[in-house]
């Protein structure tokens, strides 16, 4: 997959690929990570990509023009069909199913902002797709485009190795992660519990299954309004609801 990213702070999102999973994937030629900057499309002896708000108010806007060329330049260098996405809290919000979607196309162009965002008409004329993480405030797109980025590149084949398989992931089927320990087996008089120390894998994954059918409906009761779930789930959450109240 190609990624591009449209920024101010180049240096900043390039990190990404020197770290970890994405690093990895980097390194072993399935993903390319490009950048292009917006400074670099300015033709004024300041390099100016930033003006005031029509309509007066706190804060600049990003300049029409040395964006657009950005965007322009970037994708003379990306496969065909790359959507070019906007980061902004007006977008739709990311979730596990849009990361699956994204990491099915040949490349994606992100759009990092900063100040008080673009001149709308760029997103008019040159965005195909605004996505939000969530409703709060960054000061830039940057981390917003890593974070994309991150769960997109975690879900392309041969990135992640069969014993971090990304199908055992909490959202993957919806739900909320179960429980994870490792040793030593008593911390602070707290015990891993008995059941993943049994070695009896069957019952393991019914523990593990049950423990996040059970977190979901206690801190996202709205995860399991999405999923219907069948008669063996619902008996996990049964018995999770019965253990609780014990
Ligand atoms: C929040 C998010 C985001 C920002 C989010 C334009 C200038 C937007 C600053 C940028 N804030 N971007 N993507 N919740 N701020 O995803």
């Amino acid at each position: 997959m190609h990624i591009a990213v449209v920024s101010l702070f180049p240096e900043m999102v390039s990190t990404i690929g020197e770290y970890g999973v994405v690093g990895r994937a980097r390194d072993r030629n399935l993903i390319t990570l490009e950048y292009e900057n917006p400074r670099d499309h300015t033709t004024d002896v300041h390099r100016t990509v930033d003006d005031r708000p029509y309509g007066g108010g706190p804060g600049m806007v990003m300049k029409f023009q040395p964006v657009a060329d950005a965007l322009t330049a970037v994708k003379g260098r990306m496969p065909e069909a790359c959507p070019r996405v906007y980061l902004s809290p007006q977008g739709q919000v990311f979730d596990q199913a849009m990361a699956k979607r994204l990491a099915a196309l040949p490349g994606i162009i992100f759009l990092a902002g900063r100040y008080e965002g673009i001149d709308e008409r760029l997103i008019k004329t040159h965005i195909d797709e605004e996505i939000s993480l969530g409703d709060f405030v960054l000061s830039g797109g940057e981390i917003a485009a890593m974070a994309v980025i991150d769960a997109v590149v975690r879900l392309l084949p041969g990135v992640l190795g069969d014993d971090e398989s990304a199908a055992q992931d909490s959202f993957m089927d919806g739900l909320l992660d179960h429980p994870h320990y490792t040793r030593p087996e008593v911390i602070e008089g707290k015990r891993v519990p008995d059941v993943l120390l049994s070695g009896n894998h069957a019952e393991i994954a019914r523990w593990r299954n049950k423990q996040a059918l059970g977190r979901s409906y206690l801190r996202r009761p709205e995860l399991l309004d999405e999923l219907d779930l069948n008669v063996e789930q619902q008996v996990l959450l049964d018995e999770f609801l019965k253990e609780q109240s014990q």
